[in-house]
């Protein structure tokens, strides 16, 4: 058994986590849940992650649920891997904007847009704004490239490269230059197209 568990269904939100076992590279043990037979719901299950979501990661017995605190959690356990900005690095703080900024801002976002609501909210009621400033501020993050933090493919990418990349392939994300480019070099790398097929392989289960 791997010191690493995690507690996945295929594809989710979860998936995201999967792409960053895969960067890291290290051993790892998959739980697979159903989510459409109700796995996420049952006692046992309900033990480890009560809010009866996936992704929960188990780490030495350890349990960290939420994607981005998954992928920062790891990043940071394994720093050798260089995933992370280690504290002390001034690039530290904009790293921990990303991986923030996804969950935060990016995407509630896409979700509001996806399931409007029935009455408007008042863009300084929203932690993001408004939809176009959230995706014209990633966009102009992700058009230099290669990567947000620059030369450093890091957990942020792991983080903001899901959103743009699922939100881009379902419509929920507009389709611009920067986004596709950002897409493809994604798509390029080796533990992204391993997460692919893993999961394209449990999804089938
Ligand atoms: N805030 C959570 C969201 C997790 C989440 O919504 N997961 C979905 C899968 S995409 C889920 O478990 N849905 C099952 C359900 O709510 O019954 C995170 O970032 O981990």
């Amino acid at each position: 058994m791997a010191d690493l568990t995690l507690y996945h269904a295929s594809p989710s939100r979860s998936s995201t986590t999967l792409w960053m076992l895969e960067e890291l590279g290290e051993p790892y043990d998959i739980n697979l849940l159903k989510l459409s037979e109700g796995d996420q719901q049952k006692p046992d299950y309900l033990a480890v992650n009560p809010m009866g979501k996936v992704p929960t990661l188990k780490h030495n017995g350890v349990v960290i649920t939420e994607v981005a605190a998954i992928c920062t959690y790891l990043a940071d356990a394994f720093p050798q891997k260089k995933l992370n900005v280690p504290v002390g690095d001034p690039r530290r703080g904009p790293y921990l904007k990303w991986l923030f900024f996804g969950p935060s801002c990016f995407e509630p976002a896409v979700i509001d847009r996806a399931a409007p609501r029935k009455e408007e909210a008042r863009r300084a009621m929203l932690g993001y704004g408004d939809f176009d400033t959230t995706m014209n501020v990633i966009a102009k993050a992700v058009a230099k490239g290669p990567w947000i933090l620059g030369e450093q493919f890091t957990a942020a990418d792991v983080v903001i490269g899901s959103g743009v990349r699922w939100g881009t392939m379902f419509n929920l994300v507009p389709r611009r230059p920067e986004f596709d480019a950002y897409s493809a070099r994604i798509a390029a790398r080796p533990a992204a197209q391993r997460a692919e097929a893993k999961d394209k392989e449990l999804g089938a289960k």
